[in-house]
């Protein structure tokens, strides 16, 4: 009998056919499979010639090449595909082996597979896996969640292809249940903001007259600072891209797509209650842009600012706005931290901030020098309640804060659309603020359904008032909650 594999993995689209070269490339043995079988022999003949892979040529083949306990990973469309797959394995898997799916699934479907297949004695890991292909091949990010007594399982395989930072890996235990593609989704979410608020600064280049080697310059200049991230990169590359007809960006449609994880950050947000603004902007933002037809027909009726869009000095204004857009991220990762604290209340996870912050540092879309920040925030004090009463980013959002401000007033004045900068500005003022307006908020409230209300010093106690009593007389009762 031939070697037995450590790892199968299911599923030879790019991803899957990346992440098995990868795991071969550290030394483990992968066996393929996938539903449509002659996959599974071209990859051997092509991609994986002259490797250690072995194929299958049905599950219960894969199955019976595997050393136990079986580790089975999937990297299969997320939905259906999986369960499909997972009903498949289940009668042939022995109690205490291992399905890892390492696709985009939605959080709720791993926690429900985790219950599942804890009652059939078998393990279960969701992992978020970011990078796309060239990630898959020379280290992701690996999010892994679900079955805790399946991290020593995978734990070398794992962190062994992972992306490094330094020495470490973007790889730790994430948590129970679906806490690793939760993680992942808020990665996608924030990944979101990022790119908003990086087209904002481009919308604001043009609007100054910045042409376009100029604005690549720009973000090259950002680049060497704290603003030093894969996207802020790629965005200077894009900038700087011709082809025979000259610069491509300006002849793209300007309508976004998206897949729908962003959206997803933002559901999971307005279920949770916490106010992850940015993102909720920047799926917005995509949806605005979508209706290319519509704005093309409200730019002949509807009017705006007339003036010059001008500046005293340019380069004092560029500044400006790479200020803005670095206090608007810590706004975002703030905000984004927020919502993984509340989820963690609502799961019982004990998630790991830091090591989320080193998660995303290398591999990643959003892979930069700010997430080493941000790591190092979580490791000065792990019970760090949010990101923006760190020291570090507190002294950041006060050196830039004035930058801010006056980017976010500018832009309205010239009527250039800034969602994220503006709600990022609006979040920190609100989050600051010692009294909100919120009372009236409460009266009315009171005023038209009898909600009641709390009087300051003496929280706990509701209180109504019949506000329209005769006289002007305001009664009011009291009665505990
Ligand atoms: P295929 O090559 O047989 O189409 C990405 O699409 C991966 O997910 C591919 O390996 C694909 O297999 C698999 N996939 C997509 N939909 C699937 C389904 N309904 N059942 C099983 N595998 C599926």
């Amino acid at each position: 009998m031939s070697q037995k594999a450590d790892i199968a993995l299911i599923g030879l689209a790019v991803m899957g056919q990346n992440l098995i070269l990868n795991m071969d490339s550290h030394g483990f043995v992968v066996c393929a499979y996938n539903r449509t079988v002659d996959k599974v022999t071209h990859f051997l003949n092509h991609e994986a010639k002259g490797t250690k892979v072995i194929g299958a040529t049905s599950l219960a083949d894969m199955v019976s090449k595997l050393k136990t306990p079986r580790k089975i990973m999937l990297l299969v469309k997320a939905g259906s595909a999986v369960d499909a797959f997972i009903d498949q394995l289940v009668p042939l898997l022995s109690p205490g082996d291992l399905i890892i799916d390492g696709g985009n699934s939605e959080y709720q479907d791993t926690a429900r597979r985790c219950d599942e297949l804890k009652k059939k004695n078998l393990l279960y890991v969701g992992s978020g896996v970011s990078g796309g292909e060239e990630g898959a091949r020379y280290g992701p990010s690996l999010m892994p969640g679900g079955h805790k007594e399946a991290w020593p399982l995978i734990k070398d395989i794992f962190q062994s292809i992972a992306a490094k930072s330094g020495s470490d890996p973007c790889c730790e235990w994430v948590g129970e249940g679906g806490a690793g593609h939760f993680v992942k989704m808020v990665h996608n979410g924030i990944e979101y903001g990022d790119m908003q608020l990086i087209c904002e600064a481009y919308d604001l280049m043009k609007a100054l007259g910045l042409n376009q080697k100029e604005m690549a310059n720009a973000f090259d200049e950002w680049n060497k600072g704290e603003l030093d991230s894969f996207l802020i990169e790629i965005t200077r590359d894009i900038l700087n891209y011709k082809d025979e007809n000259g610069y491509l960006l300006e002849r793209i449609r300007d309508t976004a797509g998206q897949k729908g994880t962003g959206k997803w950050t933002a559901i999971a947000a307005l279920q949770y209650g916490v106010p992850v603004t940015l993102i909720g902007e920047a799926v917005f933002f995509r949806c605005l842009s979508a209706l290319k037809e519509e704005r093309v027909h409200a730019s002949k009726q509807l009017s705006g600012p007339s003036g010059k869009k001008s500046v005293a000095e340019r380069a004092q204004f560029l500044n400006h706005i790479k200020n803005a857009l670095y206090c608007s991220k810590i706004v975002s990762y703030a905000q984004g931290f927020m919502l993984m604290r509340e989820a963690a209340k609502e799961f019982d996870w004990n998630l790991n901030y830091g090591g989320i912050a080193l998660m995303w540092r290398g591999g990643c879309i959003i892979r930069s020098r700010f997430l080493g920040n941000i790591k190092e925030a979580y490791t000065r004090n792990p019970q760090l309640s949010n990101l923006l009463l760190d020291d570090f980013f507190k002294k950041a959002i006060q050196s830039g804060q004035e930058s801010w401000r006056q980017v976010v007033s500018q832009a309205v004045l010239w009527g250039v659309p800034v969602p994220a900068l503006s709600a990022a500005l609006a979040f920190y003022d609100g989050y600051r603020a010692e009294k909100l307006p919120a009372n009236l908020l409460q009266a009315q409230r009171d005023y038209f359904g009898a909600h009641t209300y709390e009087l300051l010093g003496k929280e706990g106690k509701f209180v109504h008032t019949n506000w329209t009593g005769t006289g002007g007389n305001v009664s009011a009762s009291t009665y505990d909650a």
